[in-house]
């Protein structure tokens, strides 16, 4: 194990419902560290570009529709392990087979309204942080 470094963003649902204190505690509470955070309203292009690992499935307008409907907080996320640790604090994609206590079992709609994205790689996490933050925007 190590440090690491991984790309977490609170989705639209999250955003509309005011719960990114809530999330955010989450993190905190299991030692993830916000070491980068902003909020902003994605443009569809944007969504496009970030998803286009997803072109070719069958939910990329859907997903990219959802992702530039309202605004997100993207945050670089810090700790040990960083990168699995946040995927086993989300739970599965859709929220009805996350485990209880988990961010998506405890706050996800709907497979696409899931409420967060986390990195699933070390190789992902390091080309989705560069996304959206500068070097010196992440204050470690
Ligand atoms: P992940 O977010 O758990 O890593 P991915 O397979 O990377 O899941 O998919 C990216 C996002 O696309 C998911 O979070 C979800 O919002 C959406 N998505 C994935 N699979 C489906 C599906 O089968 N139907 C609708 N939306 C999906
Ligand atoms: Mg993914």
């Amino acid at each position: 194990m190590s440090i690491e470094r991984t790309l977490s963003i609170l989705k639209p649902d999250a955003t509309a419902r005011n719960i990114t204190g809530k999330i955010n505690a989450i993190f905190e509470e299991n030692g993830l560290r916000i070491i980068a955070q902003r909020r902003v309203f994605l443009t569809r292009a944007e969504a496009e570009r970030f998803y286009i690992i997803h072109k070719d499935r069958p939910f990329y307008t859907d997903l990219c529709t959802f992702m530039s409907s309202g605004p997100v907080v993207v945050q670089a996320l810090e700790s040990e392990n960083a990168i699995a640790k946040n995927r086993t604090i989300m739970g599965a994609t859709n929220p009805r087979e996350a485990a209880a206590g988990t961010i998506r079992a405890l706050f996800g709609l709907s497979i696409d309204q899931n409420t967060v994205h986390g990195s699933d790689s070390a190789e992902t996490a390091a080309q989705e942080i560069a996304f959206f933050f500068r070097e010196t925007e992440i204050v470690g």
